[in-house]
């Protein structure tokens, strides 16, 4: 078999500031929320790492991306630090992070590689923070702002924009689950706050336009996790489409269609969840609607009636609507915890050509985190043959969706090279390239030379 994919296909990876960066107290960068909490809280974190010591992409993102060519990525994801660029959140512009960010996106383009633009991958300035952040629609207000100077600065070579990242993670560890700063737990306040984050995306869309980018190109990235029943049973079946209403089409459907499923409306109504809204903001989100959808794709998830009456004396919680269950012979990766179900890619692209328009997208993240992989090493390369399987097993599904007509432009893996992520910090790595902590000695595993040879040939 022969797996060819469409001339132009994007190859390539995605990265956060905040996961690569470093250089967390220079330049003039401001403090966010993770440098903030990692000083209160440092034990929250994996070995107490936390985002100062990161892969110092800060100084060395000229040697990356010759790696990055050497591999053969025609795309890179890469986002802003809001803190960096704009110390206070608002207010006077750093022109180190100018400079900083001019030279990684020349660099790119230099060597043939399309830098993706990401506005915000979970970092909100910590001032910001302060005043309530995204249950503040000052703070909306003060992210508008920021998006039309970072089009403005940068959108003369910058064709690919997305306004948010899995922007329902601080919905989910922030407001719901307690696994991101502010560690708040409560449902009405978590609506609040993903509502308020479509707001401020619909207004840097609007912004956006009114740059009137040639060629430019907006859109968001999304996690999408597609929902299984356990069965056709009306009860599992209505359990699975209210974990899709919560969990995927809350932001799904405003991105892409405009608008709320009114499903999910009468829910939280009946719940007295809903968030407060404001006049216009109805218009607002319908103009607010993305050129190009970033899927985020790692596991499904698997959704079943719920066994026992729900306890509805604490705060709101999806989880009041439906239970999760673990497939049986399921595949795991048993590092994270997340189950690996290679077909989910092939679902969610039938799902937005039936459903959402076949709406141009592309695959953002996909990827495999190992842990303490350094035991794989032959001769210092890892020998990373799970990783390929993992992205080939992906790949077919994601040939297959596109054979029958699905708009998926492209593969961006999770990640470039080991980077700190969020609370597990080192403790998973993603990258193409292993990255040693303490040297910052960058080393190419297996399957950055196998990529390297799928992109050339554009397939396998
Ligand atoms: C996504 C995020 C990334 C990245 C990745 C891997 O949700 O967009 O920032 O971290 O997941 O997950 P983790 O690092 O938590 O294992």
């Amino acid at each position: 078999n022969k797996y060819i994919f469409p001339e132009g296909f994007w190859w390539g990876s995605a990265t956060s500031a905040t996961q690569i960066e470093g250089a967390a107290h220079e330049g003039g960068k401001g403090e966010n929320i993770w440098d903030h909490w990692y000083q209160q809280e440092p034990d929250r974190f994996f070995e107490n790492i936390g985002p100062e010591t990161t892969s110092d992409f800060y100084h060395r993102y000229k040697e990356d991306i010759q790696l990055m060519k050497e591999i053969g990525h025609n795309t890179f994801r890469m986002s802003i630090s809001w803190s960096r660029l704009i110390p206070g959140g608002r207010g006077e512009v750093n022109q180190q992070a100018v400079d900083f960010y001019n030279h990684v996106i020349d660099e790119l383009i230099a060597n043939d590689i399309d830098p993706f633009i990401n506005l915000f991958h979970f970092d909100m300035p910590l001032e910001l923070q302060n005043e309530g952040g995204w249950e503040s629609r000052e703070v909306v207000k003060a992210y508008q702002h920021y998006a039309k100077i970072a089009f403005e600065l940068f959108g003369d070579r910058v064709k690919k924009w997305f306004t948010f990242n899995e922007p329902i993670v601080p919905v989910e560890g922030g407001y719901l689950y307690d696994f991101h700063y502010p560690n708040v737990v409560d449902g009405k306040r978590a609506a609040q706050v993903a509502y308020n984050t479509m707001v401020a995306h619909a207004k840097a869309v609007a912004a956006f336009r009114e740059c009137n980018m040639k060629d430019g190109k907006i859109g968001i990235i999304l996690n999408l996790t597609p929902s299984y029943p356990r069965s056709q049973h009306p009860a599992d079946l209505k359990a699975s489409r209210i974990a899709d209403l919560f969990f995927n089409r809350s932001f799904l459907d405003p991105a892409v269609l405009g608008e709320y499923p009114e499903e999910l409306i009468q829910i939280l109504q009946e719940y007295d969840q809903l968030p407060i809204t404001e006049n216009g903001d109805k218009e607002l989100l319908k103009a607010g609607k993305v050129d190009i959808l970033g899927v985020n794709y790692y596991q499904p998830r698997r959704v079943k009636a719920k066994d026992h009456l729900p306890n509805t004396e604490g705060p709101f919680m999806p989880e009041w609507f439906f239970d999760l269950y673990e497939m049986p012979g399921r595949k795991m990766n048993p590092y994270r915890g997340w189950e690996i179900y290679e077909k989910g890619i092939y679902d969610i692209m039938i799902n937005l050509k039936e459903n959402y328009g076949n709406i141009e997208s592309f695959i953002s993240e996909n990827g495999m985190g190992v842990q303490n992989e350094e035991r794989f090493a032959e001769n210092g390369e890892i020998q990373d043959d799970y990783r390929i399987d993992f992205i080939r097993e992906h790949l077919k599904w994601l040939h297959k969706a596109i054979e029958e007509g699905c708009n998926a432009k492209g593969y961006h893996l999770w990640t470039f090279m080991d980077n700190w992520s969020w609370m597990n910090a080192y403790k998973n790595r993603y990258g193409f390239i292993s990255v040693d902590l303490h040297t910052q000695k960058r080393t190419l595993k297996k399957s950055a030379y196998w990529i390297k040879e799928v992109s050339e040939n554009n397939g396998f």
